[in-house]
């Protein structure tokens, strides 16, 4: 059965003109799996129906802000109240109050908090910051782990010279690559090395404590506590990019799970409610270097703007009610028991990997803990169970290397609509 996307085409065809690959962010062009992308029209709870009118069952969720599934009715009714007020300002108001004190309530080592509007620009913003309180230049990150377009992220391992980084993307400058070091995660004699031989030079260490950009890859134990040890030796800043785990993994994202302190985080996704937002923060020796309490300059036109604010706010709140992280918890645990078994029962090697309400399916049964286990795994096998999977109306992320979202709304129901999905997909 092949899904009639007619409408999906035409957009899609007409888009290419006019926007690059026809989209606004690359991971939607299916370019990975190839085929035309299903062009969404409406979104309610666990469901998204496209142009044609096909049906899907999310997993998808925005790759993560959408934790209370589509069209929540609390937060609509605070996104029309926000609008009939006032979209936006340019000036301070009540409600940036009061969101900053639900995170700083809520995330164990935030005790100051900046808004903006995206997950890059929390993690751009981060990066100057931990260069200004260190007067340090060089950066550390993981490969597979990804913080947003900003250039000093878009690297990748170069040749030796321990790991200096190598532009990642045409456009980064191969001098400001060189400021940042490129380790394996879950490598710790690799980082030890790295900090024995360049750690007077490292500003920072930015890592997403659960890698959601490689699928979904755990710390392995006692690997961030070692991040914590080597960065407290050498003067270095750990940051901890949340922009997924945040709000999602725990209500103190993973930190509160893991109890290893940054010194910051960088938030976004479910605080903005499905609305743009981004946010970083953490101890407030270093957010006061930010203006105009400090020096360091940034700065965002639409940053705390009462929509995204009103939108996050009120997530925030309904996440803070008794039993919601429990029931996204028992959910996701029997999707991952479900589609794991079911990899047994047709013979195929399967595991699934998860935290939280975030997980990923790999086409192995071997653990995976860095990019190159990824790597290895079965990429035509997959591209056949994504294929096979929307086409009975499941709607997973197009890449391997992407988390599994779950929300409130994945109920019993929905659960079973998508492991009958995957038993014939398997088949
Ligand atoms: P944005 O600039 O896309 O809001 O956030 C960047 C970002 C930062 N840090 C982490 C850990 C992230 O996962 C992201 C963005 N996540 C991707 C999903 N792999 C967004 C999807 C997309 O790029 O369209």
């Amino acid at each position: 059965m092949t899904l009639d996307l007619t409408q999906s085409q035409d957009i899609f065809r007409r888009a290419q003109d006019l926007i690059p690959g026809g989209v606004n962010s690359p991971v939607r062009a299916y370019r990975s799996v190839g085929g035309t992308p299903p062009h969404m029209k409406r979104g309610e709870g666990a469901l998204v129906w496209d142009e044609d009118g096909n049906e899907f069952v999310d997993l998808v969720l925005s790759y993560g802000p959408l934790i209370l599934g589509h069209g929540n009715e609390e937060v609509k009714q605070a996104l029309h109240e926000a609008v009939e007020t006032g979209t936006t300002f340019g000036a301070p108001t009540r409600a940036e109050l009061r969101i900053a004190e639900r995170i700083v309530e809520r995330v164990p080592s935030v005790e100051m908090v900046r808004l903006v509007n995206s997950g890059t620009e929390a993690t751009l913003s981060v990066a100057r910051l931990a260069r200004a309180a260190t007067g340090r230049n060089a950066l550390v990150k993981f490969n597979g782990c990804y913080h947003g377009h900003g250039d000093s992220y878009l690297v990748k391992a170069g040749s030796g010279v321990l790991t200096l980084g190598a532009p990642d993307s045409p456009g980064v400058p191969a001098a400001l690559a060189q400021l940042s070091l490129v380790a394996d995660y879950n490598d710790a004699a690799e980082i030890e090395a790295l900090f024995e031989a360049r750690g007077a030079e490292i500003a920072g260490v930015i890592v997403e404590p659960v890698a959601g950009n490689m699928g979904l890859v755990p710390p392995d134990p006692g690997y961030l506590e070692l991040l914590r040890r080597l960065c407290d030796a050498q003067g270095a800043l750990l940051i901890f990019d949340e922009v997924m785990t945040g709000f999602r993994v725990a209500a103190g994202g993973y930190q509160e799970t893991c109890g290893v302190m940054p010194d910051l985080t960088c938030m976004g996704k479910v605080i903005g409610g499905g609305l743009p937002i981004g946010a970083y923060g953490g101890r407030k020796d270093l957010m006061q270097h930010i203006a105009p309490a400090g020096t360091v300059y940034q700065a965002g036109t639409l940053s705390g703007n009462p929509l995204a604010v009103a939108g996050g706010d009120k997530t925030l709140e309904v996440l803070g009610r008794p039993g919601v992280y429990e029931g996204l918890e028992d959910a996701s645990r029997t999707l991952a028991e479900g589609l794991e078994e079911l990899c047994r029962k047709h013979g195929r090697p399967g595991r699934v990997q998860r935290m939280g309400s975030m997980l990923c399916l790999y086409l192995t049964d071997q653990p995976v803990r860095n990019l190159d286990d990824v790597t290895a795994t079965d990429r035509e096998g997959w591209t056949r169970f994504f294929h096979a999977m929307l086409e009975q109306g499941v709607h997973l992320p197009p890449s391997p290397y992407e988390a599994w979202f779950l929300s409130t709304r994945h109920d019993g129901a929905i659960l079973d609509r998508i492991l009958s999905a995957a038993d014939r997909a398997l088949a």
